[in-house]
């Protein structure tokens, strides 16, 4: 079984991508062969500084590698190393219908924020279904906004196969039980979001414990006193989930441990276990940056383990395509 996941080094991480994805991550190292891609490229589909970019790469892969990936045993790689990331984009094109494109959600919203709607915004989901092919992944662990993505990638993969011939394992989209769509801290209608977020309302991994404690107490709750997940009660539900993911309790559990207490005591209580969650996390992560060297060697010893995989997918796709000179077995 092959694991594959992909995360953009944009921003400093929060804890909706803790919880959606890297303890997901984590957890995946025991079940199969595991991938874990820092996907440089597709940050480059919005406005950016270079400068930042490199710096925001450093503290997601530090952040990756405290959160528990263990390079030993997955293979941590950098996007742009491995070159047959953008060639396979290119040929999946030409399996991907325009129509698709357009009604992907996350196009509609993020080019909504961007003054200069790049085509690459547009081709971006093509580009993480290449990414998740050329590894002939079984299963992506994500979060839910990734859902609609992870359906396109299938039907790309299908529609190459029935046309060019069995080449693509068709992937399994993995979402975790709880936390999969962590909402913002002061806005619980919208997801916690790295561009799109307010600054109170989102938690990042790396935030001190007593920043992470005054952003839960700031939380805005709803109304009526009764502590229970439900549709009308956005903000207590997204409290109770992630209270739920870091204990690893369920949601039962937690509506029967609150009864009759307050809001207040509910906003304490997740702020008190995230914080302390998160404590170990942030202690490694800051012995890890400080070490960038370190962090590319890394990078370069996933890029050739990684390299090795997906070349040999390229060898495939090429036979299957036409593309290229003909191989010993194909004449
Ligand atoms: N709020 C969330 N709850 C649960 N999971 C989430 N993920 C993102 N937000 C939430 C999951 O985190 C993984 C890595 O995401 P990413 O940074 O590569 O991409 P993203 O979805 O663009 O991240 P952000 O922070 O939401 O940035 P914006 O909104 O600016 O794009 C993915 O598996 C994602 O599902």
């Amino acid at each position: 079984m092959r694991i594959f996941s992909g995360v953009q080094p944009t921003g400093r991480k929060h804890i909706g991508n803790y919880i959606g994805a890297f303890e997901q991550y984590v957890a995946g190292q025991a079940l199969g062969e595991a991938i874990y891609c820092v996907v440089d490229l597709h940050a480059t589909t919005v406005a950016y500084d270079p400068a930042t970019l490199r710096r925001d790469l450093y503290d997601l892969v530090a952040v990756l590698l405290a959160a528990g990936i263990e390079p030993e045993r997955s293979i941590l790689f950098r996007q742009s190393d491995v070159a047959e990331h953008t060639e396979l984009q290119w040929l999946l094109m030409s399996a991907t219908a325009y129509g698709e494109l357009t009604r992907m959600t996350q196009f509609k919203d993020k080019s909504a924020q961007q003054e200069f709607i790049s085509a690459g915004i547009f081709a971006y989901p093509v580009l993480m279904a290449a990414d998740i092919l050329l590894y002939q992944t079984g299963q992506v662990p994500v979060g839910d906004d990734q859902r609609q993505h992870l359906e396109l990638t299938r039907d790309v993969a299908q529609r190459f196969n029935s046309r060019f011939g069995e080449t693509f394992v068709v992937p399994e989209g993995t979402y975790p039980e709880v936390g999969a769509r962590i909402m913002d801290l002061q806005n619980p209608e919208r997801k916690m979001s790295t561009t799109g977020g307010s600054p109170q309302g989102t938690v990042y991994v790396t935030d001190d414990p007593e920043v992470i404690r005054r952003k839960f107490r700031g939380a805005v709750t709803d109304s009526g006193r009764e502590i229970r997940h439900g549709a009308d009660k956005p903000g207590v539900s997204n409290l109770l989930e992630i209270l739920a993911a870091v204990r690893r309790s369920s949601i039962a559990a937690l509506e029967q441990e609150f009864e009759g207490s307050g809001y207040g005591d509910l906003k304490l209580a997740v702020g008190e276990a995230v914080a302390a969650h998160l404590a170990p996390v942030r202690e490694r992560y800051a012995l890890l940056r400080a070490d960038e060297q370190g962090l590319e060697q890394t990078l370069a010893a996933g890029a050739q383990r990684a390299r090795a995989i997906a070349s040999e997918t390229m060898r495939a796709v090429r036979a299957a395509m036409g593309v290229g000179p003909a191989g010993p077995d194909e004449r």
